[in-house]
């Protein structure tokens, strides 16, 4: 074999197992970029698509999948328990159907999300009476979320297996993703890994940075959209 070709059959070698996962790093990459810097709303063309626009605060996202997918419930608990995706869908699953509303404006109509009620993961693990809150952490390495504990009770809140009637996708936070469907979508949190049951609220990702903890639509952020739920 010639030295030309035996780097060419070597360089289709490395492409052929390189390509998936850089091509989806360089994908994620983008997509971040793309819609933390989009005053025109053009980032709505992009994946995620049906109205929906790609949020993440880190630039890739591991992928997680039915062998190295866990979620983790601990804190203030007296039974601390780790669920896969087949524990989550051997659990009783709610499906509900309401408008997505984002803080920046943009909202999708009907929206269906199914999975198991958080308060039954809670009510599983034991809430001690010392607990006020839930702290929500995600495999991105970076995003947090909070709810008190008399929200994270109600039973429009999902630990979400699915949405828009097919299994959560990577990009919109797959394969597990935190849906409230009576707040603003950035208490959805995607990528979701543990919940920590707390004694008081601990402020998420973007309440640090100035959204209000409670995020009820229509009655937070200064907004006056109509709610979801
Ligand atoms: N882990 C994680 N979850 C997240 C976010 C994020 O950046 N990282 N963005 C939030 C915001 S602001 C919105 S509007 C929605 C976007 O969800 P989508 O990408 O499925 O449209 O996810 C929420 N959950
Ligand atoms: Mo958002």
């Amino acid at each position: 074999m010639g030295r030309r070709v035996l780097l060419g059959t070597l360089g289709l070698g490395a492409l052929g197992v390189l390509t998936a996962p850089a091509l989806q790093r360089a994908t994620d990459a983008f997509l971040a970029g793309a819609s933390q810097k989009d005053p025109t709303g053009l980032t709505g063309l992009l994946p995620n698509g049906g109205g929906f626009r790609y949020y993440s605060v880190t630039a890739s996202v591991p992928h997680k999948n039915e062998t190295n997918y866990r979620l983790t419930v601990d804190g203030l608990v007296d039974r601390p328990t780790s669920y896969t995706l087949a524990d989550l869908r051997a659990l009783p699953q709610t499906r509900l159907v309401h408008d997505v509303q984002c803080v920046t404006g943009w909202r999708v109509p009907s929206t269906p999300f199914e999975g198991v009620r958080l308060s039954h993961l809670l009510d599983a693990a034991g809430v001690r009476p010392s607990a006020g809150a839930i702290r929500f952490t995600c495999f991105d390495g970076a995003y947090t979320e909070s709810l008190s504990l008399r929200q994270a009770y109600r039973p429009d809140v999902l630990v979400a297996l699915r949405m828009q009637d097919k299994p959560v996708g990577h990009n919109h936070g797959g394969p597990v993703r935190l849906y409230v469907a009576p707040m603003y979508f950035y208490k959805s949190a995607k990528w979701l890994s543990g919940i920590t049951v707390t004694e008081d609220v601990r402020p998420g990702y973007w309440e640090k940075r100035g959204y209000d903890v409670d995020a009820w639509v229509g009655r937070s952020n200064g907004r006056d959209d109509e709610p979801t739920s």
